[in-house]
């Protein structure tokens, strides 16, 4: 073999991917223990240069993280040029080069599926691939891994921006590839510049502010709690950041007992938080800081929080930018506007959300939708609305602008200069600036919650009573073939196994305020039942009855 084909081989041949292990691109990119990833990051170099191929040349990012996982385990995920994941469509593609068992198929598949999608492989075309990792051990050499697939590709460029938050590296990809400015200082000013200036917007604060300057947070022992306090030096007065589990000497490991993941499922103080924080607002992120909730600790119950999860952040946002939108829609010259203010904003949940939180964004006249779990399904859904916001209840999520809205905006506030329009429209451009549009992101989510609470004067209580979460349970049910579970209705209804979803209705019935969905994990090897009802007693026990049926229906 000549040039490209013997060019790939060669650097194929330095790794073997592990004997009898199906590694696949699921909800969250590739994730495993660490030790065996080598040949999976290899590979996943060289489809990022196929993407970066596809797509002009135009950057792409490929990012070394395992999020909330254990600090064993590892991963790798492609960002697209706009920032967002990788299309879907080329996801049994990634599959199919994870898991080619020699080099020799591997190369064999590469070349054929460049061929079928037109990709100029080998003809030194221009092709980049901006690299981060996460604070693990293991991704120092996971992303030479990566940087070797790189590299053999004929004229694919690697650029390594360190370590970074996913976010941070999704919010690069999407800067370099409009042409703004794209380092790190450019993300920290980004986020610092806006959260500023919503300040200065917002006015004096309110009398008899409920709002507390001191906000505790937890970095998970991950990446995000350095760069959180890289931001905190540059955002000013008003506010009061402490960061613990920066992951320093003596903080403890990586996501144990601490972090998003573990406080939003087991409701449980992280460590590093005690009695004496009762009451204090704080907020965990998750190991790679995509992810986000709020909580307090309960007095006199010393181990258990009050969580503020996604859902309830997606709330806040939803009534702040609802007000401004509706501060724009309302002068008399503007009928038509306000006619069609609805449809301007649109809110993007999973089953998920508790149905508190939709009741209560119906009720403030919000349009819901409801997509598939997995951010990019919710990501895509929102991006059809002027101001789309999609949360999980997990806390990733974010809010998207509508590149034409953003210009509406633009044109406003210089029409309407001195008026309350203009300062409802800038303070929108400036949300639309402390948020990251490319992808979820613990830290810019931060600052906009604390923006408007601060702006409400607001406490964690205030928040915390918007609505009352209805009482849920989650349980994961192992089965022998979790894909023979498949759902339609965005995962609420099942088809197959033909009988389970009218079991599920049936239990559902006995409940007062009951609903209860099953669905195939993306990232587990289980089915989850996720049910809700009037009181946790009731919950458990819908819980535990449709759990029941999967498996009787599910049993081989
Ligand atoms: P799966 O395992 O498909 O339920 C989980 C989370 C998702 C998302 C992904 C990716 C729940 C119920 N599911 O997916 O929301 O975060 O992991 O990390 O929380
Ligand atoms: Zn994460």
């Amino acid at each position: 073999m000549e040039g490209q084909p013997s060019m790939l081989l060669q650097a194929a041949s330095a790794f073997h991917p592990p004997p009898g292990k199906k590694i696949t691109y699921g909800t969250a990119g590739f994730r495993a223990d660490a030790t065996i990833l080598s040949s999976t990051v290899f590979r996943a170099g060289v489809l990022a240069v196929l993407r970066s191929l596809k797509n002009g040349g135009a950057a792409v990012g490929l990012m070394i993280t395992a999020s909330h996982n254990p600090v064993g385990d590892n991963g790798v995920k492609i960002a697209d040029p706009g920032g967002g994941m990788m299309a879907q469509s080329w996801e049994p593609f990634a599959d199919a080069l994870a898991g080619a068992a020699t080099a020799e198929d591997f190369v064999e598949i590469v070349l054929v599926f460049a061929a079928k999608e037109e990709i100029p492989i080998g003809r030194l075309e221009k092709s980049e691939v901006l690299l981060a990792r996460d604070s693990r051990p293991s991704g120092a050499t996971l992303i030479e891994a990566a940087k070797m697939g790189i590299a053999s590709v004929a004229g694919a460029v690697a650029i390594d921006m360190g370590i970074l938050t996913t976010p941070q590296l999704h919010w690069m990809v999407r800067q370099r590839n409009r042409g703004w400015g794209s380092s790190e200082m450019d993300y920290f000013l980004q986020l610092s510049n806006s959260f500023r200036s919503l300040i200065e917007l917002s006015g004096e604060e309110p009398m008899a502010s409920g709002y507390d300057p001191v906000l505790l947070v937890d970095a998970a022992n991950g990446v995000g709690g350095g760069k959180l306090k890289e931001l905190v030096k540059l955002l000013g007065a008003g506010i009061e950041i402490h960061v613990r589990n920066c992951g320093e000497e003596g903080e403890g490991l990586l996501n144990e007992g601490v972090g998003a993941d573990f406080v939003q499922k087991e409701k449980t103080i992280p460590h590093g938080f005690t009695a004496q924080d009762t009451g204090k607002r704080c907020a965990s992120l998750d190991g790679d800081a995509d992810r986000i909730v709020y909580f307090t600790i309960r007095a006199n119950d010393e181990n258990k929080v009050d969580l503020v999860d996604g859902d309830k952040i997606l709330s806040l946002f939803a009534l702040f930018i609802s007000e401004h939108l509706a501060i724009i829609a309302d002068a008399d010259d503007e009928k038509e506007d306000k006619k069609t203010k609805k449809k301007t904003l649109g809110v993007v949940q999973t089953a998920y959300a508790n149905g508190a939180s939709t009741e209560f964004l119906r009720e403030m006249g919000v349009a819901v939708a409801l997509a598939p779990t997995g951010v990019k399904h919710l990501h895509a859904m929102a991006a059809q609305y002027d101001v789309g916001i999609y949360f999980e209840a997990n806390g990733h999520g974010t809010v998207l602008f509508a590149p034409g809205f953003l210009t509406k905006l633009q044109d406003l506030a210089n029409l309407c200069s001195g008026t309350m329009r203009e300062k409802a429209a800038r303070t929108l451009l400036a949300v639309s600036e402390v948020v990251n549009q490319a992808v979820g992101d613990a830290l810019s989510g931060m600052l906009l919650a604390e923006v408007i609470l601060w702006h409400r004067g607001w406490s964690m209580q205030d928040w915390a009573s918007l609505y009352q979460d209805l009482p849920s349970r989650q349980l994961k049910v192992k089965v022998a073939n979790r894909n023979a579970v498949s759902t339609t209705e965005s995962e609420t209804r099942v088809v197959d196994p033909p009988g389970l979803q009218d079991a599920i209705d049936a239990e559902t019935a006995k409940y007062n305020a009951g609903r209860s969905f099953v669905r195939p994990s993306g990232t587990e090897d289980v089915v989850r039942v996720y049910a809700e009802a009037s009181t946790q007693a009731a919950a458990d026990a819908l819980a535990a009855s449709v759990a029941l049926h999967v498996s009787h229906y599910l049993s081989a």
